[in-house]
This record gives C-alpha cells, structure tokens and sequence, in this order.
C-alpha cells in the first residue's frame, strides 16, 4: 500500500538533498537552451560538480519550436561529433547543412543531462556574487516573481559561473550593472554565416570566472544573431567546457 506521507517526505528529502548539493559547485549554469545543456554534459562528464540552473519548468530554452514553430532543426557539419556524442541522428540536405529533428535534440540533450547534472528547474537567478570575480548567484522561485511576492533569495556559491541565458543574456547584465566593468552591447542583426562563426571564436570569460555561451555570447559582443540554425549553439557549450576545465584544472 502506498502512503501519502512517505510520498511527501520522499520528495521533500531527495529535493533537499540536491538543493544541498547546489549550495557549493565547481560551475553554476545559468539557462538550459542548447548552450548551457551541452555545456552542462561536457562539464560533468570531465568530472566537475554541476549545477544547472532554468527559470522555466521545461528545459531546452529555444529548441522546441526550430524555426517559426517547424519543428526541424538545422547544424552545419563541424556540430555532427556533438550529435554524435548524444547518439542524436540527423540527415545530410547538403554538404554543408544537415537536418535533424527539434524534439529529438531537445529531449537527447535533456535526458543526458538529467542523469549527470543537478538540475534546478523552476529557479530563477537575480543577482551575482562579487568578490575576486563572480563566486555565485542569487536565487529565488520563479513563481515568486511570477506572483509578485516580496520573498529573500538564497545563494549559491561556485567557482564559475556560466552565462547560458540566451538573447538576454542576464547573467552578464547584471554582472556589467553592478561592476561597471564592461558593457553588454546587444545582439545585431541577422547574418547566420558570421554569427555562427563569431559566436563560438568570441564563447569565453568575460569578466572574472564569469563565462558566457550561446546567444548570451552574441549579446555580449554585439554580433549577429543566426536563426534556427543550432551548430554554434552546441560548439559554443562544449568550447565553454573545455575552457572552463582548463581554468579549474591549472
Ligand atoms: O534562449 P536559449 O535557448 O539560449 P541559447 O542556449 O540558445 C539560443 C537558441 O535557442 C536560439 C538561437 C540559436 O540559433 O538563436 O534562440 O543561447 O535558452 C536560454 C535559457 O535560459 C533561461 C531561459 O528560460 C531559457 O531556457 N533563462 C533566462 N533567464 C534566466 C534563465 C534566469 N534569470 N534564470 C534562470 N534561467
């Protein structure tokens, strides 16, 4: 027979048990659109402890509606070793560009994570921690923003912190805020060839241990944005990564 209160204290103590897990991290990623999931699976499989951090209950942040609500998805070739690495399939439309399906990426990236990863779902980040460079982040329940009640956040604390938000890139604008250190310039127009080679040369630290990947990146920079297509999404998390393991190893 099952019991209502074994269920709740089941919950209650493996939920706790993780939100412990989170309050002292090698990396905090905030955002779980292609960037930060790829960043997170790469991360985690070099052996650092994660933390994953998305405002919204479902992870996978612009993945799901591909372009214009068509649910296929777009890389060029240098991204196939990552599709590769998830077991994700795709098909050839020409030498450059290869299609694949919105959902499956969606789901592969989630479903690797999820088993490496302490994913914080329905979390929100408002604020940074400043000492020698970016030591954590300032949380709080998305609902609570949602409901527009005035509740303190709790901290995270961590050795880098990891900008994955995308277009808006929050991390680095409040960082930029607060520091006066450096500018967020705002994503420009679009030029998908440029963007997605800009993205990934310019993915890396933008003020201490503070990283940005993905959009996040191109908002930063003020570079163009790209559209639906995903390959500098997926190169830019895994670049992060291995610099970001460089860091923490030396
Ligand atoms: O926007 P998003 O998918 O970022 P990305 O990884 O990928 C961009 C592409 O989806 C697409 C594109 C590619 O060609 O242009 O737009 O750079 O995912 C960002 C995630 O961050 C979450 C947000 O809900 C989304 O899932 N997020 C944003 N602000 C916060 C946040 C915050 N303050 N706290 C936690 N999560």
């Amino acid at each position: 027979m099952v019991d209502e209160t074994i269920i709740s204290k089941a919950i209650i103590e493996s939920y706790f048990e993780r939100l412990k897990n989170c309050l002292s991290v090698d990396v905090i990623i905030v955002g779980a659109g292609p960037s930060g999931l790829t960043a997170s699976y790469y991360l985690s499989n070099l052996g650092f402890k994660v933390c994953l951090i998305e405002k919204k209950l479902s992870l996978g942040g612009g993945i799901w509606g591909g372009g214009m609500f068509f649910n296929k998805i777009v890389v060029q070739s240098q991204a196939l070793p990552i599709l590769n690495d998830f077991g994700i399939d795709y098909e050839r439309y020409d030498r450059e560009h290869y299609v694949l399906d919105a959902i499956e990426l969606a789901g592969s990236l989630i479903r690797e994570v999820a088993k490496r990863v302490e994913v914080l779902n329905g979390v929100c980040v408002e604020d940074v921690v400043v000492r020698d460079g970016v030591e954590g982040v300032v949380v709080n329940w998305s609902a609570s923003f949602i409901s527009n009640l005035h509740v303190d956040p709790l901290v995270l604390r961590s050795k880098v912190v990891v900008d994955a938000t995308g277009h808006d890139a929050v991390v680095c604008r409040i960082t930029a805020k607060k520091t006066k250190a450096f500018e967020v310039m705002g994503e420009k127009s679009m030029h998908a060839d440029l963007a997605e080679r800009l993205v990934v040369e310019k993915t890396g630290e933008v003020y201490p241990n503070l990283y940005a990947t993905g959009m996040a990146v191109a908002s930063v920079y003020g570079l163009p944005r790209m559209g639906p297509i995903f390959g500098g999404m997926l190169l830019s998390g895994k670049k992060v990564a291995d610099l970001i393991a460089d860091k923490l190893r030396s």
